[in-house]
């Protein structure tokens, strides 16, 4: 059975596991057999995500949305800390506007979709609906700011945004419209400017490895990688092994000035004098939920970290033939009871038309770290059996010591997630040293760490030659946490025209460069492409 419509990533042979048919339940694919449609069967099947007719739009389910709901509420408390406001601009924005902005759009354009009528009457022009809120925002941050009393000005918006991809949609990882936070901020110099691009980082980071339990890679895209409308960007970036790809996880952007100037967005300064602001814009999206899938994910379904689990204990009776139902019945409800008390998102499955067995497979499928079964015998001893998602090893507690217990277990859960990925990701990690190095280690689905010399030509080039059926090679960023080279493979000196003062900011040592095959994202997207390559 697969309930799938469709290849999510490029896999492997596609045999197809038995499944048992009676229950309806269990994975058709493998992971390492077919990581694709694995990929689409553990969304769907897990009830994340639901199919819709629109090719690259999805339903997010409570499943789903939950998870981002954990999430935000994280990240807004901590950009709160940063003194950011909430606020909402419209969906929509003039051609005129967005027109501004045309430098910089070019290369976009072919993904920004148009709302033409209304009804069966045309509009008297047509309107965009916003891929990024640049346009929309930057007209009235000129007018709200006037004088450096105003400054900083500090905005972020939860929205939907719609991207008119055309490349294999993938739920969470490519889709046309999907839901982000985009944070839009000016100051009146770029020490200021710079030292918010490194905080908002920092809590991408830690959405990645604390609660998604994702290992990532805080660096410096290059500069055909970075966002060209800005100054430079900065992101973070995971790694999938079984495609062999790196995926930008989030970025935070320093603008620069370079918006100012298109918007005139200027302040007067405590002399009096005119000054154009310095701006940042940073977004993170729902695709980190599909990287946290594809990472964790087995053949058994969904795999969750315990911090971003929508339920992290599920709690299932387990009544023999002949047992004491209604005691069970209490003890299940009691245990949900006291998790709940103690803050722990706790639930019980209630269905009398399922067989334990069978809620044990739906659970699993939906990834939940814990399971109690509780039956007669646990009645009787006063105690209940603890199953772990991540690794099925099954522990019989103490009822007295419940809460302790379960708190440690979803403490070593998230960790042991976050252990296993990284091990698994650095296993993938190939330090090369020639070109020979290089092509192979691409083939071999490796995370490439190159020397790196910084010049445009030569990365679209490397690119070029990679083109073929290796799949092109695609700098993720210069990481900021560089390893020891070897003497004679350390590049950062003799780099040309492309060096400047600000293009080494936050990079002291910038000599390495994480590679791997290109996977495409939001920013550095298909229409970029089409450029380099048609
Ligand atoms: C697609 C269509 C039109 C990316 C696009 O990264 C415009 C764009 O401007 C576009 N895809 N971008 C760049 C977005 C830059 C920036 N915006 C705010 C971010 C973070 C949030």
């Amino acid at each position: 059975m697969s309930t799938s419509k469709g290849s999510a990533a490029k896999g492997g042979g596609g045999k197809k596991k038995e499944v048992k048919k009676e229950t309806k339940l269990g994975m058709a694919y493998r992971k390492d057999d077919n990581f694709g449609e694995w990929y689409s069967e553990v969304v769907v099947n897990s009830e994340m995500i639901e199919y819709y007719d629109i090719s690259g739009c999805y339903i997010l389910r409570p499943w789903a949305m939950e998870i981002w709901e954990l999430m935000k509420e994280f990240f807004d408390a901590e950009i709160k800390k940063l003194k950011l406001k909430p606020y909402y601009f419209p969906l929509f924005v003039t051609e005129n506007v967005l027109q501004k902005e045309k430098d910089h759009i070019e290369g976009f354009a072919p993904e920004v979709a148009w709302v033409t009528k209304s009804g069966k009457s045309d509009l008297e022009a047509p309107i965009a609906i916003r891929p990024t809120s640049e346009t929309v925002m930057y007209p009235y941050f000129s007018k709200w700011i006037r004088s450096h009393r105003d400054l900083p000005l500090r905005c972020n918006q939860w929205c939907n945004v719609v991207r008119w991809e055309f490349s294999n949609p993938t739920p969470f990882i490519r889709s046309r419209e999907f839901l982000w936070q985009e944070g839009h901020t000016a100051f009146a110099n770029k020490e200021e400017a710079d030292e918010e691009v490194l905080q908002i980082l920092e809590l991408y980071r830690r959405i990645y490895e604390e609660f998604l339990a994702v290992p990532v890679s805080k660096g410096r895209k290059s500069e055909v990688e970075k966002f060209a409308g800005g100054l430079y960007t900065t992101s973070v970036e995971a790694f999938i092994p079984n495609t062999g790809r790196g995926i930008q996880g989030a970025t935070s952007h320093c603008l620069g000035q370079n918006f100012a100037k298109m918007f005139d967005i200027t302040f007067e300064n405590e002399k009096g004098v005119r000054e154009m602001v310095w701006q940042n814009s940073w977004a993170y999206t729902t695709r980190s939920i599909g990287v946290m899938v594809m990472t964790h994910g087995d053949d058994k379904g969904l795999v969750l970290p315990p911090k971003v689990a929508p339920i992290q204990v599920i709690v299932i009776s387990v009544p023999y033939k002949d047992a004491d139902t209604t005691a069970i019945k209490g003890a299940c409800e009691s245990t949900v009871y006291t998790l709940n008390q103690s803050g722990i998102r706790a639930d019980q499955d209630t269905r009398e038309n399922y067989s334990p067995g069978w809620k044990y497979s739906h659970w699993e499928m939906k990834g939940v770290p814990l399971r109690i079964e509780i039956g007669p015998k646990d009645l009787a001893n006063k105690q209940v059996r603890i199953v772990r998602r991540d690794n099925g090893a099954k522990v019989d507690i103490p009822v007295t010591n419940l809460v302790e217990d379960v708190k440690v277990l979803l403490d070593e859960i998230q960790k042991n997630l976050f252990k296993t990925a990284q091990e698994r990701r650095d296993a993938c990690v190939q330090v090369v040293s020639s070109w020979d190095e290089f092509t192979t280690a691409l083939n071999n689905k490796r995370l490439i760490l190159a020397p790196w010399c910084d010049e445009e030509e030569v990365e679209k080039d490397v690119k070029a030659r990679t083109k073929g059926e290796l799949g092109a090679a695609k700098t993720l960023c210069t990481p900021f946490e560089q390893p020891e080279l070897p003497e004679g493979l350390r590049s950062d000196e003799g780099r040309s025209k492309a060096s400047g003062a600000e293009r080494n900011q936050n990079q002291a040592n910038q000599s390495c460069q994480w590679t791997s095959k290109d996977a495409g994202d939001h920013y550095s997207s298909e229409a970029w492409e089409r450029e380099y390559f048609q």
